[in-house]
């Protein structure tokens, strides 16, 4: 290990000092403590091997070794056929050698004329655009089932197969209930409710939750985790292992109604759940209690944490030369603020598995939507364009309906398509959309058809586009009175469609489509899945793509892995934004990878490059 000599002696930064915080009767009766109560309890619950438990669930298999493909690369791989050494980063033809009577099921697909996505023979990225939706569907199920299982609980999706779960009020509400004498402040308490609670009680750790050790020597593959807990309890303990039994009903009635097995990490905020939940995956849930924290953290590669990958990780083991937690823990807060600017505190703290962001849940309506294709082959003829368009219109119109299953009365105000030719400027063209009842493929088909000819209409000459997408926007739900709209305007004798909300701005468009507008942009739209060689992140509705060079190769499944670094790099930065926003009011304008914010030119060259930023990269 090397450690700069100039910090030899400033070993203060090593401390894990609040582990064992003095928790009073304020503590466990007031309710709006936040990220500050020494009693809250996270959890991350992750589905094992995701889409292949949905292929087997599918398909009714419950134990033969199993794959799921994508064009030529595996995307997921179920347990059983891990057992034959078998991941992700293998190619197919390895993966059957390693075990020829492997399962191998390619994801749906879209097709033309299709309205809903299939499971094909032969599927050639070509003529066929991959569907997630199956996923998508199954993924909201596990989600109903965490929702209703810990209804008072504070649930975040946090991606396709995971959610953040704050058990904090739940758990406060059974240890009042399992403790009463904790809601009655002793007469002689001597400092009423600032009093520090009496010693917790002994309890059985139970046989449903694995204990990550609080020593370093205890291995825990071959010591009785028990013996490896012997530091005194804490209330947090208790905590803790309330919230386990939650965890462990819900999963429980999930593997047990739908088939899926999920595995979970438990501890006292967002990082460290989801750093414990693959500690011993599949179907399992493991608890970090806070004694246990450095001993769990110092010997982990900080590489591997998920905020510190990509090239912020390789210029900390550049700079420091070294590669574990442990290594960069004697570095001071203000060195690592000096050279990586003053957000890196975010860093300093995630060393520590101090993370203070909160669970919150999404909003339920996703405001737009986006059906994304990149074409091998491009678009040369005009006439080519109906084909995507109609695939694309296939799936969003499922997804638009699907979402309709849960709120009846969403509807998109616009749509949008757009085309291109590489990773340019895309050429777009949005209109309202038409308002009926029935949102159906050809609906949008229609509607999007109209757009194409009049983005490609007046081209002469060959075009050719090699990125084609639909999207809906500004997704929203109506009300009664314009549902009633709706079915009004849904008769064929109606023409001049109006849609609510325009009639409500006093500006009632005159026709559907004749306000399009040329528009520079990749549309505002969730993270583009299906695309194999960019994604259009959530957050900031910036579009990501690999490079010409990259994409001019045929590695289909190198393309993949850039893409997923690619996607990790970005949203570690949207992570380090949001740290340094909550955190720093005088960071706060840190840049976000989408929008500049004009600084003084002088104050530019003063701060140089902007700190951790320059660490992501953006595009
Ligand atoms: P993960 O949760 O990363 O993996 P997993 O569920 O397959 O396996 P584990 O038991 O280790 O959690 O991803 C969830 C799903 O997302 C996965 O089943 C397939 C999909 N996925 C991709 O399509 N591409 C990728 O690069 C990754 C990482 C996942
Ligand atoms: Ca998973
Ligand atoms: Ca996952």
């Amino acid at each position: 290990m090397m450690i700069p000599t100039h910090q030899k002696g400033k070993n203060k930064a090593q401390d894990f000092d609040d582990l064992d915080p003095v928790i009073t009767y304020r503590h466990i009766l007031q309710t709006n403590l936040g990220i500050k109560d020494p009693l809250r309890v996270v959890a991350l619950c992750d589905s094992d091997a995701f889409y292949a438990a949905c292929e087997m669930v599918r398909l009714g298999v419950t134990d033969k070794p199993l794959v799921v493909l994508q064009w030529e690369g595996i995307i997921a791989v179920n347990y059983p056929a891990r057992k034959f050494g078998i991941s992700r980063f293998h190619k197919l033809k390895d993966a059957k050698e390693r075990c020829p009577e492997l399962m191998i099921v390619h994801v749906a697909t879209y097709k033309e004329g299709d309205a809903e996505p299939g499971y094909w023979d032969n599927v050639d990225s070509r003529t066929h655009k991959v569907s997630l939706d199956y996923y998508r569907r199954e993924s909201s199920k596990v989600f109903s089932m965490f929702k209703e299982g810990l209804p008072d609980a504070e649930i975040e999706k946090a991606s396709i197969d995971e959610a953040f779960i704050d058990f904090t009020k739940p758990v406060r509400q059974a240890l009042l209930q399992r403790y009463p004498y904790l809601s009655q402040i002793p007469a002689d308490a001597p400092n009423g409710v600032d009093t520090p609670l009496p010693p917790p009680p002994l309890i059985d750790w139970g046989t449903d939750s694995h204990l990550i050790p609080i020593y370093s020597n205890a291995d825990s593959e071959s010591t009785d985790e028990e013996t490896s807990q012997s530091a005194p309890l804490t209330w947090h303990d208790i905590a803790l292992r309330l919230a386990a039994e939650m965890m462990h009903k819900v999963r429980v009635d999930i593997a047990t109604q739908l088939g899926y097995t999920t595995s979970a990490g438990i501890a006292r905020n967002k990082f460290l759940a989801k750093l414990c939940a693959s500690y011993r995956k599949p179907y399992s849930q493991t608890i970090l209690r806070n004694q246990a924290i450095p001993c769990y953290l110092k010997p982990l590669e900080f590489q591997k944490i998920r905020f510190l990958g990509g090239k912020l990780g390789q210029a900390l083991a550049k700079e420091y030369d070294v590669s574990t937690v442990a290594d960069l823990l004697p570095v001071p807060l203000e060195e690592f603020q000096a050279k990586f600017g003053e957000s890196a505190i975010w860093v300093y703290e995630i060393l520590r598995g101090i993370d203070r962001s909160e669970v919150k849940e999404k909003s339920p309506v996703n405001k737009s939507m986006l059906a994304a294709k990149a074409l091998q082959k491009p678009i040369t003829k005009i006439d080519d364009g109906p084909h995507w368009i109609r695939v694309l219109a296939a799936e969003l119109s499922l997804r638009l309906n699907d979402a309709r299953k849960e709120r009846p009365n969403l509807w998109p105000k616009t749509l949008a398509l757009h085309a291109g030719h590489g990773y340019g400027t895309a050429r777009s063209k949005q209109a309202p959309f038409p308002f009926t009842k029935e949102v159906t493929v050809n609906v949008i088909a229609a509607a999007g058809g109209k757009l194409w000819k009049e983005l490609v209409g007046n081209v002469t000459g060959t075009i050719k586009v090699t990125y084609i997408s639909l999207g809906f926007t500004g997704i929203e739900a109506t009300d009664a009175s314009q549902q009633s709209i709706a079915s009004f305007l849904d008769s064929p004798a109606v023409t001049g469609v109006k849609r609510p909300n325009e009639e409500k701005n006093g500006k009632p468009s005159k026709s559907r489509h004749r306000n399009t507008q040329r528009v520079r942009s990749r549309p505002s739209s969730p993270s583009a899945d299906q695309n194999t060689t960019s994604f259009t992140c959530l957050e900031c509705h910036k579009t990501l793509s690999l490079s010409p060079k990259l994409l001019s190769t045929s590695d289909v499944l190198g393309q993949a892995y850039a893409l997923a670094a690619m996607k990790d790099e970005h949203s570690d930065f949207h992570f380090a934004e949001s740290v340094a926003r909550e955190m720093e009011p005088e960071v706060k304008e840190v840049r976000g990878p989408h929008k500049k914010v004009k600084t003084p030119k002088i104050q530019e060259k003063e701060i140089g490059p902007r700190g951790i930023e320059k660490f992501f990269n953006r595009t």
